[in-house]
């Protein structure tokens, strides 16, 4: 499958993150996308580089000022004080209900705590030419399938930093820019009058469900942890179907930590009726791998082998498909996990 891939996704490499109280080395580091692209080369998938530019897209999913802040986020914060070009900005200040979110403050903390959801997504020098290129990957991807040039009914994103938590106008667990909204966005620009992003991470992803809430022409499934005791908490939940126009093109399927692989494809059956319902013309998916038994901060049991009959599953769809890379810590293992998804899609 061809995979789109950017070398600038190392520029994102903060060093911190809070973890239990504890500040701790990043889970999410340049080491998961590398161990997916050796392995990906090392099975012959073709590797290209982003040869589309997301930012009219990006201006369509997210808020203009978000994405004005974010492109200048680290040389706004490095000019405030020579020694922060070593430190890691965090947000400690939010404007949680009754406070305004309408002013932008000057003060660089403040912005940062405005235009994110957690203290989870430490920002680097090179976070916005990373988040960039991921977003470039999707919409070069969604680009190629919706040109319907050549057989390809599958593209891969190999990318980070992540997307699916990163809102319209918002930072979160590790996201910055929502490249599934970007590759979502792109498919209906291409053409495609109906399209389903199904997410499969671990956590539920807020910020796609947030983008299209309103939509009727982009459904959003999810399967997940449940939101009570699961990031992000306050998002995720069965009773959130959509909004307005977009009322019944919302699907969350939130599954208890700790649940069987067997409850899991259960889930999964349910989301492939649903998108089947919708007869969505092109699919997204946002491959989190962090649903493998072994990933160091999430509780469900996939095992490598049930990655390949997830891509099967989606195989069976019969629709162009999208995959972007979410989620996935036990980082030696996504090379192995994210192939088998692709391989079983493809049918190999
Ligand atoms: N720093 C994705 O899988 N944070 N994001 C846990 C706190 C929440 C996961 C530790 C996990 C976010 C894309
Ligand atoms: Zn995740």
């Amino acid at each position: 499958m061809i995979t789109f891939f950017n070398d600038l996704h190392q520029a994102h490499a903060p060093e911190f993150e809070f973890f239990r109280g504890e500040r701790v080395p990043c889970f999410e580091t340049p080491a998961r996308a590398e161990y997916v692209k050796t392995r990906l080369s090392a099975r012959g998938h073709a590797l290209r580089a982003p040869d589309t530019d997301s930012r009219a897209v990006l201006a369509k999913v997210h808020a203009p000022r978000y994405l004005a802040f974010l492109e200048q986020a680290w040389r706004d914060w490095t000019l405030l004080e020579a020694g922060n070009a070593q430190r890691q900005p965090f947000p400690s200040v939010w404007p949680v209900r009754s406070l305004r979110s309408d002013i932008e403050p000057v003060n660089f903390i403040a912005r940062l705590g405005l235009y994110s959801m957690d203290n989870g997504s430490p920002l680097a020098a090179g976070t916005w030419a990373a988040a960039k290129a991921g977003a470039d990957a999707a919409a070069s991807a969604a680009a190629l399938l919706a040109g319907g040039h050549g057989n390809e009914r599958g593209a891969f994103c190999c990318s980070r930093p992540p997307g699916h938590h990163a809102g319209p106008d918002f930072m979160g667990g590790y996201c910055f820019l929502n490249n599934a909204a970007v590759a979502a966005q792109t498919l209906r620009d291409g053409g495609a009058a109906r399209v389903a992003v199904l997410d499969v991470d671990y956590h539920h992803g807020n910020g796609t469900q947030s983008i299209f809430y309103g939509r009727a022409d982009v459904l959003f499934v999810s399967l997940h942890g449940d939101p009570l005791t699961e990031y992000p908490f306050y998002l995720g939940h069965a009773d959130e179907t959509g909004a307005g126009e977009g009322a019944g093109f919302n699907l969350n399927l939130p599954l208890p930590a700790g649940c069987s692989t067997a409850r899991w494809f259960e889930a999964l059956e349910q989301a492939c009726s649903r998108i089947a319902a919708y007869r969505s013309d092109a699919l997204v998916l946002s491959l989190g791998l962090d649903t493998f038994a072994e990933d160091p901060i999430s509780k469900f049991a996939l095992q490598s082998s049930d990655f390949s009959r997830l891509g099967e599953r989606l195989g069976a769809l019969g629709l162009p498909t999208v995959f972007v890379l979410e989620g996935g810590y036990a980082a030696a293992a996504l090379g192995t996990n994210a192939v088998n998804v692709i391989e079983g899609f493809e049918g190999v």
